[in-house]
């Protein structure tokens, strides 16, 4: 293994292509760049000794779509009142988040060497006092969407075009606090809002089935009035045209079930409860980096 390929903060800044270029190398830039995101977020878990890596990457191809071509947002102008607003109600995959934020301009990557660190910005939790373009402070579970519910509505109530996304854990969706908003939501008629849920269907140490059921979910969220899609959350292109065409019925919130693998798609952590909150050894670091970059492992 050369010691490029295990050092901390490298990533390239990715940046957006134009809204205009073809669909095809829109949805192979994203690849790329949700590819270039676990590079650098595996070594940032590993480099900190903590994290969660297995929400983390069943989040980055989600991530990675809104960041890299779905949402409204200019990184030079993180607080343009007229900005469309992401809120990760998983606030525990802050990581991911930095990484991504990073990977489109609005940290600098060196930066991410920081985590976790002592007076770093980038804490275990995302602080949107702190961190340019952190929309909440998230965390505890069951926050985010209810604020993001007051987003949307305060951007009808302006009759503003800006949209408002919230990424939510299934295991989270347990926290009644979602339900309530999302009654409101639909009793406002909130088609500015898109909710997705980050379906692996596991929480900490356990299967969302065992631990308190959510299926099914598809009707539950259609009975809360909202209109449900489901998408492959690790295909580009399938979240690209739905996160792109929101809303799907007008005059009701969007509910996308987002079908993920935990730890997706490292080998040994795929689906593997264990992997909510481990941090890789060098040896599994360097192994997960290879399965990114297969040039890793000629490089030995
Ligand atoms: C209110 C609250 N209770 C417990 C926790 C501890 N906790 C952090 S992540 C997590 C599991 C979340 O599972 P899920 O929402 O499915 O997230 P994912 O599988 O995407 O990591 C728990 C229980 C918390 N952050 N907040
Ligand atoms: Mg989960």
């Amino acid at each position: 293994m050369t010691a490029l390929s295990t050092e901390h903060a490298t990533m390239p800044v990715m940046g957006r292509l134009a809204p205009d270029a073809p669909r095809e190398e829109l949805v192979a830039h994203l690849a790329e760049a949700a590819r270039q995101i676990r590079l650098q977020d595996l070594k940032l878990v590993h480099y900190a000794s903590a994290g969660h890596i297995g929400g983390d990457f069943s989040a980055i191809d989600i991530l990675a779509t809104l960041y890299g071509a779905v949402l409204n947002i200019d990184p030079d102008d993180p607080e343009d009142p007229e900005r469309d607003r992401f809120i990760l109600s998983k606030g525990h995959v802050a990581g991911a988040l930095y990484t991504t934020l990073a990977a489109f301009g609005f940290i600098p990557v060196e930066e991410l060497a920081t985590f976790l660190k002592p007076l770093s910005r980038l804490n275990g939790h995302p602080n949107r006092n702190k961190v340019p373009g952190v929309e909440a402070n998230t965390g505890p579970l069951g926050h985010g969407l209810p604020i993001a519910v007051g987003h949307a509505l305060s951007a009808q109530l302006d009759f503003s075009r800006r949209r408002t996304f919230v990424l939510t854990g299934d295991g989270e969706l347990q926290e009644g606090s979602n339900w309530e908003a999302m009654m409101a939501a639909a009793q406002y008629e909130l088609d500015n809002l898109t909710v997705i849920c980050d379906r692996n269907r596991l929480q900490q140490g356990a299967t969302t089935k065992e631990t308190n059921d959510l299926d099914p979910l598809d009707q539950k969220a259609a009975a809360f009035g909202f209109a449900v899609v489901e998408v492959n959350g690790h295909d580009h292109a399938q979240l690209l045209d739905v996160l792109s065409s929101t809303p799907v019925q007008p005059g009701k919130p969007t509910f996308v079930i987002a079908h993920t693998h935990k730890g997706h798609p490292i080998s040994y952590m795929s689906s593997n409860v264990a992997w909510h909150h481990k941090v890789p050894s060098f040896e599994q670091l360097s192994s997960a980096l290879e399965e990114l970059d297969p040039t890793l492992a000629t490089s030995k």
